[in-house]
């Protein structure tokens, strides 16, 4: 199994924290010196630069959160002046203003050698023809994979996000052997395949690159099985780099995160305590090496796992396990507080439906309702009713033991729930207020 760079994927943990604690020491430096926004924030936390002696001294530090991009809109939170910066990204910014990350030259250098990390953990080879199908443009998933993937040296394909026809074209023209996408998406590409004739099999494929939003094992065994392709999982966020953050090996066992360049705490979200290995709390990353937007404490709201125990493949790196949930997604339905994540592990594992849901929260009266839309098989859709009567009952009770919680199911089409080319939307919130 190939690692990109051993020196830093298999460095042993001493040497690690003291590379992190000079690069912090470093980086709050910088901030304190340059960001305003920062040294207001250490200032009134009690702290001057020279304070940070030990890792465990980041606890004292104040969080970053998405309200503090907010307050600092568009460039308030960059380290550099405009001269030094060479590329911008936003996250889309549906709830507000977008968030606004800025690269150096020494920036994006990093930015290429983190995500060529990732795409060799997972597998990509020279010798690959790698098709990009995330969006090219200030979402970061398109340049992110792009750089990486050249990096790494394979024959990149910046397809960008949709027109599903023409990535089929490319992908039988061009033989590709990597796929990069949204796992929502690539699902939708299966299914197009299935719909044109293609047999899977005629296509090369055979590894694929996903990220940008949760791919349950169950989500990934559907992708398998509609693909000739091994399914590998990545993740970032904008605030704090992009894709390049974390990423499977080849063990395909927790995503092995660059902490060379990111120091990372798992909190309990409420308490801010650590939690130990294996429970489930919020990553919070520190950005150690950037130059432009560095980042200190930033609160992800992503919830999941770390463990540091040994990985087969050699790496010495810590993992994150899948992502659970966000704090922010979850919902409370008669005092009962439900992840999406946990309606689509009960979906996922039902015989007769297809991976495309839909929560709808709405409000009668003064009571929250739950919807779960489903889509089921074709097979089933055009069959009984009375099949389907029972089939929507199996799923309710289903959902119901799992969630504690009735929703009301709705047995839908197969094709009738909305595809995108980027990251589902899972949720439907149409509660007033
Ligand atoms: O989605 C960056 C990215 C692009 C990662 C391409 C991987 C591949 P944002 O648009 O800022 O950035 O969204 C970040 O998406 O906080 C998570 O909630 C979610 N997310 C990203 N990757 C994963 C993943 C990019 N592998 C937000 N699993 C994050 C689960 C993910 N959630």
């Amino acid at each position: 199994m190939a690692i990109w760079d051993e020196q830093h994927e298999s460095i042993d943990r001493e040497e690690l924290e003291a590379l992190q604690l000079k690069r912090l020491q470093g980086m709050v430096a910088r901030l304190y010196e340059r960001v305003p926004h920062y040294r207001a924030k250490l200032g009134d936390a009690g702290f001057a630069p020279g304070d940070l002696k030990t890792l465990d001294d980041l606890r004292a530090l104040p969080f970053t959160e998405k309200t503090d991009f907010r307050d600092n809109y568009p460039c308030g939170l960059f380290a550099v002046a405009m001269d030094e910066v060479i590329e911008i990204h936003s996250s889309s910014g549906t709830t507000g203003k977008p968030v606004v990350c800025g690269f150096t030259k020494a920036d994006l250098d990093i930015w290429a050698e983190l995500v060529c990390r990732v795409a060799v953990a997972a597998g990509v080879r020279r010798d690959d023809v790698a098709q990009v199908a995330f969006g090219y443009g200030m979402f970061t998933g398109g340049f992110g994979l792009h750089y990486g993937l050249q990096r790494a040296g394979a024959a990149v394909l910046p397809m960008s996000a949709g027109n599903t026809v023409r990535q089929l074209q490319f992908m039988q023209d061009f033989g590709t052997t990597v796929l990069i996408a949204t796992p929502s998406y690539v699902l939708y590409l299966g299914e197009v395949i299935r719909k044109q004739g293609i047999p899977p099999e005629s296509l090369k494929l055979r590894l694929g690159l996903f990220g940008a939003e949760a791919c349950s094992e169950q989500m990934r065994a559907q992708i398998e099985a509609r693909l000739p392709i091994t399914a590998t999982d990545n993740y970032g966020l904008t605030e704090v780099l992009g894709p390049g953050i974390s990423g499977e090996c080849e063990c395909r066992h927790g995503m092995h995160i660059a902490e060379d360049h990111f120091v990372v705490e798992c909190l309990d979200p409420e308490s801010g305590a650590p939690v130990a290995d294996g429970e489930v709390g919020e990553l919070v990353f520190s950005s150690v090496t950037r130059e432009c937007s560095p980042m200190l404490r930033y609160r992800t709201r992503d919830l999941t796992t770390l463990t540091h125990a040994p990985c087969p493949c050699g790496r010495t790196l810590v993992r994150m396990g899948k992502v659970v949930g966000r704090t922010d997604d979850m919902f409370i339905i008669s005092g009962v507080n439900i992840f999406p994540s946990a309606v689509e592990k009960v979906l996922f594992e039902i015989e007769g439906v297809e991976p495309y849901y839909r929560i709808v929260l709405g409000r009668q009266g003064s009571l929250d309702t739950f919807e779960v839309h489903v889509e089921v098989t074709e097979a089933l859709f055009n069959g009984w009713m009375d099949d389907l009567r029972a089939f929507e009952k199996r799923v309710t009770e289903q959902l119901r033991s799992a969630l504690l919680v009735r929703p009301k199911v709705r047995l839908v089409e197969p094709g009738s729930l909305e595809r995108t080319a980027g990251k589902a939307k899972r949720v439907v919130d149409e509660r007033p207020g």
